[in-house]
C-alpha cells in the first residue's frame, strides 16, 4: 500500500484558489472563507429559504440577517402539540381485519380498499414553532457593504453591514454545553448601537414580570388535527393542557442604557450587547403529562440565562466551537477545488451549477452542511431531527412536520454512521425504543399480532396507529411496516459502532419485537408462500386487472422487502450476542417461505404481487427497492439479476422527483455502481429552486433552496441528509465482510481526498484518489483486525492500524 501524507489537499488547486481570490477581490472576509465551508450571501434573507440554520441539536434559531429589522425564529424540539397517547381507542379494531383479509382473498380490491379504512387510527400530532425575536435597530434601513454568513468550521454565523459610515457587525450561535443562543452586537463607533427587542409567538403566549429581561411564556395546543386535503381543521388550546414553554432573553452591554419592561428591552447609544435567549419546556417524555407531569420549565429557563450570563462571553464561545467541532472534524473530504468559479455568494453558486457550471467545493459544501445540519438537530434524547430537523415557523407545517416512517424518518439518518455522528444516530434509536412500548398496543389492537409495529408516522409522543382517521387515503395511511423499517436502523448503529452492550441490552429486544409482528402479521398466499395481507407499496397505486385503481393488495414487494431486511438483520444481531437461536431459526424458516420477489414484463423488479400496471409509472418511491439500499440483501454481485430489474425499475422512473427521493436514488445508484448516474442525481438534488416566498407551496422540481435547504418542495431536509449519505455511498460501501473503496465514483470527482468515513465492522478510513483511482488508504479501528479491502477491481486482506 502507498501512503502519501492526507492532508496536503491538493496543495496547489488550494493555492490557485487563494492566489485567484487575491487578485479580483479585496474583501478580506471573502479571502478567508472556504468555499466548501462557508455559505454567504450579499443581502439579508427575505423568506425562510434564504435564512441561516443554527442549532444545538435541541433549541434553533433561523436567522434572517435584516438590516434595522432582524428577526430570528426560535425553535425548541421538544415543542409539540398534543399529549401521550390514548391507544385504548382502538382496543377492538382488529375486528376489522378478517373482512379485507377475505376481500384480498376474493381478489376484490376495491371492497378491500373501503375496509382498510376501518384500520385507520388518528393524525399524529404536529411539531410547533415557538416564538420570534424581533430586533429594530435605529438606524437606516440601507446599507453597504453587506455580508452574512453561516461558518461550517465554527457553527457561527455572522451579519455586517455599513450605515452612515458605521459599521455594524453581528455573530449568532447556539450552544449545546451552555443551552443558549447569543446574539452578539457590535458598531465600530463608540456609542452608535441604539435597537429595542420584543419577543411574539403563534403558539398562546404572555409575559411574566421580569426586572432585567424578557420572560416570554406560553403554550401548544393540546390537540392539532391535520390538514386533510390542504383543508385546515381544529386546532385546541387550553392553559391547563399541553406542552408550555419559557423562553428568557436579557441583554449584557458594556456601555449605554438599557430599559426593560416585561415585552420589550431597549438599548441605547451602547458600542457592544450581547443578548442571551434561553429556552425549556415542559415536555417531560413520550408517555409523561406535559401539565401534570410536566418538567419545571419557567426555573429551567432562569437557571441557564443566569448560568450563561454569569459566564464570560469567550468560554461560551470557545466551549461552543470546541463541543461544535468535536463532530464536524471528524470527517474532512477535498473533491479538488480547480474549477471553482470565483468567489460568489452561495445562491449565485447554485444558479451558476444548475446551468452546468462545474463547482466541486459546492458538491463537497452541500455534503459538509448536511453534516451540519445532524449535529445542529439531532442531540436530543429519544428525539429525532424531524421532517424540518428543528426548524419550522408554523403553526400548521407541512406534513405536520412529524416523522413520516414510510422513509423520511429513516433518510435523515442515512448518514449519521457513515460520515461518522454515530451518537446522533442514538436520538432516533431512543425514539425507536418509545415506539416500540406505544407500538405493542397498536400491534394488538389493530391486527390481533404479538411484538410491536409503526404505520406510517410518528410524533414526539411516539405514536405508532395507523393514521387517516377512517377516511384516509389507503395508498400511505395503512403502511404497516414502519417498525420493522425502523428495527433496522438498530442493527445499523451496532454495525458501525460494534457497541454488543447496547444491541444486548437494548437494541437487540426491540429488534425482536419487530421481527415478532411481522412473522405473526404474515398471511399464506394460495401458492402456500407468506405474504402480508393487507398490503400497501408507499405511497403509490395499482391499476388491477378489472381496471381497479387501488392501493391494498397483498403481497406487496416493499413489506416484503422490509420483512426480509428486518429477519436478515435480527438473525444476525440474535447471533452477534449469542442468545435466541430458535426464534433466529424461525426467521430464517420464514424468510425461505416468503412469496420471492417477480421480474415483471418490462424486466423491472415488481411492485405488486401481480404484474399490474401504474397509474403513475414515474412514482416518487421506491420503496420495492429497498433491499438495494438502505438495505443489502440486492447487490450487483450476489444478486444481478434482481439488481439489473432494480436499474430498470430506476430507467423507468427516470430522474425528476421530488427532493428526498432524489436523494435516494443517488444511493440507489451507488449500490448499483453507477457513479455517472449517481453524478447526474447529484446535480439533480442541488437543482436551484428560486424562493418563492413563505407560502407552502407543493409543487415544482425537487432541489435547493438559496440556503442549501432541501426542496420537496416545499422544504424537507430529508433530501439534504440522502445526500450527505449519497457521496459517502459513492466513496465506500461496506458489509460486515468487506470494505470497498470508490464503489462508484463519478468520473466529474477524478481526483481527491478524504478522512473519518466509517465502514461497517467498527473501521475508520481515510483514503487519496488520484486519475479516478485509490492512491493510498489507511484502515484503523479500536484493535486491529483483518478486513477484506476492495480497491481498484482487486481484494486483499489488510490489517487495519490501531486507532
Ligand atoms: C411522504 C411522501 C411525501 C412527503 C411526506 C412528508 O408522504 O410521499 O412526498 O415527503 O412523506
Amino acid at each position: 500500500m502507498t501512503k502519501t501524507p492526507l492532508n496536503h489537499h491538493h496543495s496547489n488547486a488550494k493555492k490557485c484558489w487563494l492566489l485567484f481570490l487575491a487578485v479580483c477581490c479585496s474583501c478580506t472576509v471573502l479571502l478567508a472563507q472556504k468555499p466548501d465551508k462557508v455559505l454567504w450571501f450579499d443581502k439579508p434573507a427575505r423568506f425562510f429559504n434564504e435564512s441561516i440554520l443554527l442549532g444545538n441539536g435541541t433549541q434553533g434559531a433561523t436567522v434572517f440577517g435584516g438590516i434595522a429589522n432582524e428577526k430570528i425564529h426560535l425553535n425548541d424540539a421538544t415543542l409539540w402539540s398534543g399529549e401521550p397517547v390514548n391507544d385504548s381507542i382502538y382496543a377492538d379494531y382488529y375486528k376489522n381485519l378478517p373482512a379485507v383479509r377475505e376481500a384480498l382473498d376474493n381478489e376484490n380490491y376495491r371492497a378491500a380498499d373501503s375496509l382498510a379504512k376501518k384500520l385507520q387510527g388518528r393524525y399524529s400530532q404536529a411539531y410547533m414553532a415557538l416564538g420570534t425575536l424581533y430586533l429594530n435597530l435605529h438606524h437606516d434601513t440601507t446599507a453597504t457593504d453587506y455580508y452574512r454568513d453561516l461558518n461550517l468550521d465554527s457553527a457561527i454565523s455572522t451579519v455586517h453591514y455599513t450605515v452612515n459610515g458605521v459599521q455594524y457587525q453581528r455573530e449568532y450561535w447556539v450552544s449545546n454545553p451552555d443551552k443558549v443562543i447569543i446574539i452578539k452586537l457590535k458598531a465600530s463607533k463608540k456609542g452608535a448601537l441604539n435597537f429595542d427587542l420584543g419577543f411574539k409567538s403563534v403558539m398562546r403566549y404572555g409575559f411574566d414580570k421580569h426586572n432585567n429581561g424578557i420572560k416570554a411564556v406560553g403554550y401548544a395546543p393540546y390537540q392539532q388535527d391535520a390538514s386533510v386535503g390542504g383543508i385546515p381543521r381544529g386546532i385546541f388550546f387550553d392553559p391547563n393542557r399541553g406542552i408550555h414553554f419559557g423562553s428568557n432573553i436579557a441583554v449584557n452591554s458594556t456601555d449605554g442604557k438599557q430599559t426593560v419592561d416585561d415585552s420589550t428591552i431597549q438599548i441605547k447609544d451602547a458600542t457592544e450587547a450581547i443578548i442571551y435567549v434561553s429556552i425549556a419546556t415542559s415536555f417531560n417524555g413520550f408517555d409523561k403529562d406535559p401539565v401534570k407531569q410536566g418538567k419545571p420549565y419557567k426555573p429551567i429557563a432562569e437557571s441557564i440565562l443566569q448560568k450563561a450570563m454569569a459566564k464570560n462571553y469567550t468560554a461560551i464561545k470557545k466551549a461552543h466551537i470546541a463541543d461544535y467541532r468535536k463532530f464536524f472534524t471528524r470527517v474532512e473530504l477535498n473533491l479538488g477545488w480547480n474549477n471553482t468559479p470565483k468567489p460568489q455568494p452561495t445562491d449565485a453558486r447554485l444558479q451558476m451549477y444548475a446551468t452546468g457550471t462545474e463547482d466541486k467545493a459546492l458538491e463537497a459544501l452541500y455534503f459538509n452542511f448536511g453534516r451540519y445540519l445532524l449535529i445542529s438537530s439531532s442531540r436530543t434524547p429519544s428525539i429525532p431531527a424531524n421532517l424540518q430537523g428543528i426548524w419550522s415557523y408554523y403553526v400548521r407545517p407541512p406534513w405536520q412536520c412529524n416523522y413520516t416512517t414510510n422513509i423520511n424518518a429513516q433518510e435523515n439518518y442515512w448518514p449519521s454512521e457513515t460520515t461518522n455522528l454515530s451518537e446522533l444516530h442514538l436520538s432516533l434509536l431512543g425514539q425507536i425504543e418509545n415506539i416500540s412500548k406505544t407500538g405493542a398496543s397498536n400491534a394488538r389492537n389493530f391486527y390481533n399480532c404479538g411484538g410491536w409495529n409503526c404505520g406510517h408516522n410518528s410524533d414526539v409522543w411516539a405514536m405508532s396507529n395507523p393514521v387517516g382517521d377512517r377516511k384516509g387515503r389507503t395508498n400511505w395511511s395503512n403502511f404497516t411496516m414502519g417498525g420493522a423499517w425502523l428495527s433496522t436502523h438498530i442493527w445499523e448503529h451496532f454495525s458501525f459502532s460494534q457497541d454488543s452492550d447496547y444491541l444486548r441490552k437494548k437494541g437487540y429486544p426491540i429488534m425482536k419485537g419487530a421481527a415478532k409482528f411481522c412473522l405473526d402479521f404474515l398471511v399464506k398466499d394460495k401458492k402456500g408462500n407468506l405474504v402480508t395481507s393487507p398490503s400497501t407499496s408507499p405511497e403509490n397505486r395499482f391499476i388491477s386487472d378489472d381496471g381497479f385503481n387501488g392501493a391494498v393488495l397483498y403481497g406487496g414487494t416493499s413489506d416484503l422487502a422490509i420483512i426480509r431486511e428486518c429477519f436478515i438483520k435480527t438473525i444476525k444481531a440474535a447471533k452477534a450476542i449469542g442468545v435466541d437461536a430458535r426464534f433466529a431459526d424461525s426467521l430464517s424458516d420464514a424468510l425461505n417461505h416468503l412469496h420471492p420477489y417477480q421480474i415483471g414484463k418490462l424486466g423491472n423488479l415488481q411492485e405488486w404481487y401481480h404484474d399490474w400496471k401504474d397509474p403513475e409509472p414515474k412514482h416518487r418511491h421506491q420503496s420495492h427497492l429497498i433491499g438495494l439500499y438502505p438495505g443489502d440483501h440486492i447487490t450487483v454481485d450476489k444478486t444481478p439479476e434482481l439488481a439489473n430489474a432494480c436499474m430498470k425499475t430506476l430507467e423507468i422512473k427516470g430522474d425528476e422527483t421530488t427532493g428526498w427521493s432524489k436523494g435516494w436514488r443517488i444511493n440507489l445508484w451507488a449500490r448499483l455502481k453507477d457513479g455517472e448516474h449517481a453524478y447526474i442525481m447529484y446535480r439533480q438534488l442541488l437543482h436551484y429552486i428560486p424562493p418563492i416566498g413563505d407560502t407552502i407551496i407543493y409543487n415544482g422540481a425537487g432541489g435547493t433552496y438559496p440556503n442549501l435547504l432541501d426542496g420537496h418542495p416545499p422544504f424537507q431536509i430529508d433530501g439534504n441528509f440522502g445526500g450527505t449519505a449519497a457521496v459517502a455511498e459513492m466513496l465506500l460501501q461496506s458489509t460486515e465482510e468487506s470494505i470497498e473503496l470508490l464503489p462508484a465514483l463519478p468520473k466529474a470527482w477524478p481526483t481527491g481526498t478524504v478522512k473519518g468515513l466509517k465502514a461497517r465492522g467498527g473501521f475508520t478510513v481515510n483514503m487519496e484518489w488520484k486519475d479516478g483511482k485509490v492512491a493510498s488508504y489507511e484502515l484503523l479501528s479500536k484493535t486491529p483486525r483483518n478486513v477484506l479491502v476492495i480497491t481498484n477491481g482487486s481484494k486483499k486482506m489488510v490489517l487495519s492500524k490501531k486507532g
